[in-house]
């Protein structure tokens, strides 16, 4: 423990920013957890005035910070005292939610907020450690328990968690997050985004009550060219690790085998299986796994398949499969601003099955553990995402590392579900150097850290100097995908509907293609003729053409329309019609659906592949 407070000092005093105190636990989902959900106080400071002292120094940084710091929870000792703020009477916010979809007065807001929580807590040492953990929080997270800083969090969408053991009182402890969701130029996502930058404690918030050692990491997947071999390692959080027994049974491929770790507490193994019964979009079957030390003991559901590709072909298990899909931003769809629950993925989950789909691309950015823990009861195959978006500060080292943060946290997170088998570099960046070398590393990392996966990118598409009307994926990191996915708006951004018919395509790669993008907008209800812009029918010609397209291209494995719901962007200003919302969803903000989520609905019901 005292180590980990050392390693995170070295960390904020080093050269790139702190991500987290503690390495990430894995499948706290099946863990035992206390939440600290529901209601807390909250502060709106765009100042930053409970943060910096009026020299503009760090309260957290000051050996004597004032009674200013809200970090602090000061209250007046005395009739006398000046303190000029108090948490306690302070207007009440959900956690887990963004403030923006709360708060009609914080729709537009960009800052900082701090919230505040009371728990009390039973507890004593002898029965293990203590941690506390986010789900996710957006986009810059300080974190001060009983007035002790734990850390600092960058990044919107993924999980972290810092060890508490030592500072749990059983009365009264006062837990203070500080969440900044300003947008920065060198930021992940940056400055520009076609989405509503939700700010808050987006995602529920638990302490983790653990032993002594206990079970942080692990990844079993079978090998991807030998499918009757499992293949993983686990690792254990504590002192003295060495030679620590680690029992992994399943009972449903009566798998029951003991080993032993490293004085690291780290141990890979193989495991041959026989008789799998695979995960498939047919058959998603899930075996039951028990993890066990000594100590600890944990649960979990796996799918074992394999996933490859092959010249222009993506195998399922060796099977040719097709990806019905469709793109899908975090809105919740039953009260708006930014979803979190198991009903809201439950819901995104049901339309796109409605729709005929096999298949999601979780844009833009890694969305919550429900939507692929359910993707894998489903049996939905699952592109996730990094939120390296558009023009991002490529040159800058501590924004390659902030985005490799990210990415290393989805991966952590999700490494183990069957359903998730593309991770997503980027999404429709430009061909710098810059950006090809920030591009490769991070696909050269993910590769370290998942060998059982497809690569891929959301790229752009262009037309030859000489010819308009082809167009080819002329891209350095198309080398290095595994996929190769781009998105193209012929019928929306350039040209009509019926340019679609002129278009020929010319990919010369040999790689499975993905068109990752099409769409157009259209505002639910509003009926009038097929050239009308808006109108349900423009919106339904437009996919109408682009499946006519699509079936005259070849190497096509799959796709992911743009969008299934109408999402929230203060980019689409357009009265009347848009009113802050990117309307190219498939269905309305209300689930309605529009005229086009049929010629979907039909195109994939139609269609001869898996
Ligand atoms: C895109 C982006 C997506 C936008 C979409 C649009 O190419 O990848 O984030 O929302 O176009 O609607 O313009």
């Amino acid at each position: 423990m005292i180590r980990d407070y050392l390693f995170h000092f070295i960390l904020v005093v080093g050269f790139f920013p702190v991500f987290s105190q503690v390495d990430l636990i894995q499948n706290v989902y099946n863990r035992n957890s206390t939440s600290l959900n529901g209601s807390w106080h909250y502060i709106v400071d765009p100042y930053e005035n409970g943060y910096y002292n009026y020299r503009l120094m760090p309260f957290d940084q000051q050996e004597s910070p004032n009674a200013g710091a809200f970090f602090l929870n000061s209250k007046p000792k005395s009739p006398s005292d000046l303190i000029e703020y108090n948490f306690d009477i302070m207007d009440t916010i959900q956690v887990p939610g963004d403030w923006n979809s709360q708060k009609p007065e914080l729709l537009y807001y960009e800052g900082t907020v701090w919230y505040k929580k009371s728990f009390d807590y039973t507890f004593t040492k002898s029965q293990g450690r203590l941690f506390l953990y986010f789900e996710a929080s957006n986009y810059k997270t300080e974190v001060y328990l009983n007035g002790t800083k734990l850390g600092t969090h960058i990044g919107g969408f993924t999980p972290f968690n810092f060890e508490i053991t030592d500072l749990v009182k059983e009365k009264d402890n006062f837990l203070i997050v500080k969440v900044d969701n300003k947008r920065l130029k060198e930021g992940v996502p940056t400055l520009n985004t076609d989405w509503w930058n939700y700010g808050g404690i987006t995602r529920n918030v638990k302490i983790l009550e653990m032993p002594e050692i206990f079970i942080q990491d692990y990844f079993i997947q079978l090998h991807p060219e030998d499918t009757q071999l499992l293949k993983g390692h686990v690792l254990l959080n504590g002192e003295d690790l060495d030679r620590k027994k680690i029992r992994i049974s399943i009972p449903g491929l009566n798998v029951d085998q003991v080993m032993k770790t490293n004085t690291a507490g780290y141990v890979t193994f193989e495991i041959q299986a026989f008789d799998i019964q695979y995960w498939s979009t047919a058959k998603p079957f899930l075996y039951d796994i028990v993890l066990a030390t000594d100590d600890d003991k944990i649960r979990d559901q796996i799918g074992f398949r394999t996933i490859r590709t092959k010249g222009s072909q993506i195998l399922l298990n060796n099977n040719p499969v097709y990806l019905k899909g469709i793109s899908i931003h975090e809105e919740s769809p039953l009260h708006g601003g930014r979803g979190s629950t198991k009903e809201d993925a439950e819901q995104l989950l049901t339309w796109a099955q409605e729709l005929g789909c096999n298949y999601v691309r979780l844009a833009h950015y890694p969305h919550n553990e429900h939507m692929v823990r359910l993707a894998d009861q489903k049996g939905i195959l699952v592109w996730e995402e990094n939120p390296v978006y558009w023009t991002i500060d490529w040159e800058n080292e501590a924004t390659y590392q902030n985005a490799k943060n990210q990415l290393a946290e989805l991966i952590a997170r999700d490494k183990n579900r069957a359903s998730v088998i593309i991770w997503s570099m980027a999404n429709e960046t430009p061909n710098v150097p810059a950006r090809n070398s920030f591009l490769s590393r991070l696909a050269e990392f993910t590769r370290t850290k998942d060998a059982t996966r497809l690569i891929s990118a959301a790229l752009e598409q262009k037309s030859f100097e000489d010819d308009p009307n082809t167009r080819t994926i002329d891209d350095p990191f198309a080398d290095k995908v595994d996929v190769l996915s781009f998105n193209q708006y012929i019928g929306w951004y350039d040209g009509l509907p019926e340019k679609c018919g002129l278009i020929r395509w010319n990919i010369k790669q040999d790689k499975p293609v993905i068109i990752s993008e099409f769409g157009g907008g259209a505002k639910q209800g509003y009926f009038g003729d097929k050239s009308v812009r808006w109108t349900e029918e423009y919106q339904e010609d437009l996919y109408i053409q682009t499946l006519k397209m699509v079936d005259r291209m070849e190497k096509v494995s799959g796709m992911s329309p743009w969008i299934l719901v109408d999402f929230r962007s203060p980019r689409r200003v357009l009265p009347k019609i848009q009113d802050g919302w990117n309307r190219k969803g498939l269905l309305s903000d209300e689930g309605k659906r529009k005229k086009a989520f049929y010629v979907l609905q039909n195109y994939y019901l139609l269609k001869k592949m898996p």
